[in-house]
């Protein structure tokens, strides 16, 4: 074997598992691996912030499947890096955190920017570890991929020390590493077809990790042909295109009440993949824990999820994937007698995403107020406009109510949105969208509060000229806050108010395309001029700061 630094076996790892893209905020650390890349053919994107790098390697691990690396330095990178270990965490997202550490010879001395990075991100990755030897780097890496990868995805933090990437070694390459995906034994099929076969009311809820186009394509059809109605995760929503007749909704923060009174009512819940976690269940309360009254079914990849709160009637220890493929291979079970209930469900969600909600009353311009945008016409008009595979991405607030519930997903692969609920996360992904697919359109929706968490990163955008579109949803407030505060305290307003930068000068001043929209009908016309601008582009959505949720105003809320 040739000998090569460490930092280059590093850089041959990510090649030869695929990794075409790494997202980065440099340090002195970590030099070698930087000259490792400077001839490709990995694709470096330089970020303004490590949150924001590591939200796009989150977000990256989500669209390909393949671990999305986040490159920062010791202490100070690590440490603004972390919401995203949080974040894939919470996401079943493969992660790379490398973090350039400081040299061996003054490791333990609390030397310049030291962190213990294994003992900080230990409790929260899947794996945290320090290198101390260039001749194991190819077994290290390699082990990180495998975990980050493999049963129920997720981040892995490895320390990187500046000495050890700077030495050079004769070791050679790990083989690319393979994931492991568990599949489902035939004495599982056999058993959920009986427990099928026993049902009145069954409702699969569909999420987690590991969905590729020939799963989302699987489940469709066994769904269908078997009349089942199919509820979502929260933010799983792209796993089933939202004009199936089986689909009937996602299980969200804001979630239509009478699909959480189905899961009260089913008889028998399939959940195939996701968590069974705090909002997909309503707070744990649609379904008991831990012997919930509904027979369950519960398929997930990782073990440690499976009894974890609720006792499923049958365990599937499975990845989606072979899961849907082997029970596809299987005759259908006939779907007549829950007809009746498929079909109720259905026009439930029919009715909850239509007809458009207006204006609150007291606010807009027919009641002499000022002109607004309409968040739901908005994201009706762009559910019509946008093709199949345009990717939305969004982070966390109360705006994100009116995506759920008003953009259809269509696609495997089109919805970035964090199940952490972490904020500052939709411009990032939709970057890491753009480097992924860049010839597919790319969305992001943020709230005023949203947006300025990683808004910096709009100078990223127009660095790698990576043309998305900006939605910032201005209501001058942290609205989801508010909201609570005006629940637990009303009209006790402090810190949820939000005096706002001039968002189209802030976006023109990157070298972006900024414009105001303080009127529905002039939305798409403004997003038209958005796509077509040939750079990043930002609108700003003037909204009525009353309309607190889709159907709920702040005066309400108060009373
Ligand atoms: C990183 C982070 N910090 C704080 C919170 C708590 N939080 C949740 S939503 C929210 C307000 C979001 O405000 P904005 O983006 O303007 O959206 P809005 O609710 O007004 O639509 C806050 C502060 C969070 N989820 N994530
Ligand atoms: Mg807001």
């Amino acid at each position: 074997m040739r000998e090569r630094s460490g930092g280059r076996v590093v850089a041959d790892t990510l090649r030869a598992n695929g990794i075409d893209a790494a997202f980065c905020v440099p340090g002195e650390s970590f030099l070698a691996v930087l000259d490792a890349l400077h001839d490709g053919p990995t694709r470096l994107i330089t970020c303004r912030h490590e949150a924001a790098a590591a939200n796009m390697a989150v977000a990256y691990g989500k669209l390909t499947g393949r671990p999305g690396v986040c490159l920062v330095t010791r202490g100070p990178g690590a440490t603004q890096a972390s919401v995203g270990v949080h974040t894939a965490a919470q996401d079943s997202a493969p992660m790379l955190l490398l973090v350039g550490q400081v040299r061996r010879a003054v490791r333990g001395r609390e030397a310049f920017q030291e962190l213990d990075v294994a003992a900080v991100f230990g409790p929260m990755a899947k794996w945290a570890a320090e290198a101390d030897d260039p001749a194991r780097l190819p077994e290290l890496l390699a082990r990180a991929v495998q975990v980050a990868v493999s049963g129920r995805p997720g981040p892995v933090a490895l320390a990187l020390p500046e000495d050890v990437l700077a030495a050079t070694t004769r070791a050679a390459d790990a083989r690319p590493v393979r994931p492991v995906a568990p599949g489902a034994a035939p004495a599982d099929l056999g058993r959920l077809r009986e427990l099928l076969g026993q049902a009145r009311r069954p409702l699969v809820i569909a999420g987690g990790p590991g969905w590729t186009e020939a799963a989302a394509a699987d489940l469709r059809t066994v769904a269908e042909a078997s009349r089942l109605p199919v509820a979502v995760a929260f933010r799983s929503q792209d796993v089933l295109d939202n004009r199936s007749p089986s689909y009937v909704g996602d299980l969200g923060t804001s979630v239509n009440p009478a699909l959480a009174e189905r899961v009260r009512a089913a008889d028998l819940l399939l959940a195939v993949g996701p968590r069974l976690g705090e909002i997909t269940t309503g707070g744990y309360r649609l379904l008991e824990a831990p012997v919930p009254r509904q027979r369950l079914v519960h398929v997930h990849p990782g073990l440690a999820e499976l009894g974890r709160v609720y006792q499923p009637d049958l365990a599937v220890n499975a990845a989606v994937a072979p899961f849907l493929a082997a029970l596809r291979s299987v005759p259908a079970v006939p779907g007549d007698r829950w007809a009746a209930w498929a079909e109720a469900a259905r026009a439930n969600y029919l009715a909850w995403v239509r007809p458009w909600p207006a204006t609150a009353p007291g606010g807009g311009r027919d009641a002499g107020g000022p002109e607004v945008v309409d968040l739901g016409q908005a994201l009706a008009w762009l559910r019509d406009r946008l093709p199949d595979d345009a990717i939305l991405a969004s982070g966390a607030g109360n705006y994100t109510a009116w995506v759920h519930r008003y953009f259809q997903f269509r696609r495997h692969g089109t919805q970035l949105a964090p199940k952490s609920g972490a904020m500052g996360f939709g411009l990032p992904a939709a970057l890491a969208a753009k480097v992924v697919h860049p010839g597919r359109t790319v969305v992001a929706v943020a709230g005023d509060g949203d947006f300025l968490m990683t808004g910096q990163e709009l100078a990223t955008a127009v660095q790698h000229h990576l043309d998305v579109v900006v939605l910032v949803v201005n209501n001058g407030m942290y609205g989801t806050i508010r909201m609570h505060q005006e629940r637990a305290y009303p009209g006790r307003v402090i810190a949820t108010g939000l005096d706002n930068p001039d968002f189209p000068a802030l976006a023109e001043a990157y070298g972006a395309a900024g414009e105001a929209v303080a009127d529905t009908a002039a939305f798409p016309a403004a997003f038209d001029r958005a796509l077509a601008a040939g750079r990043p582009a930002l609108l700003e959505l003037r909204v009525d700061p009353e309309t607190i949720t889709p159907g709920m105003t702040l005066g309400a809320l108060r009373r």
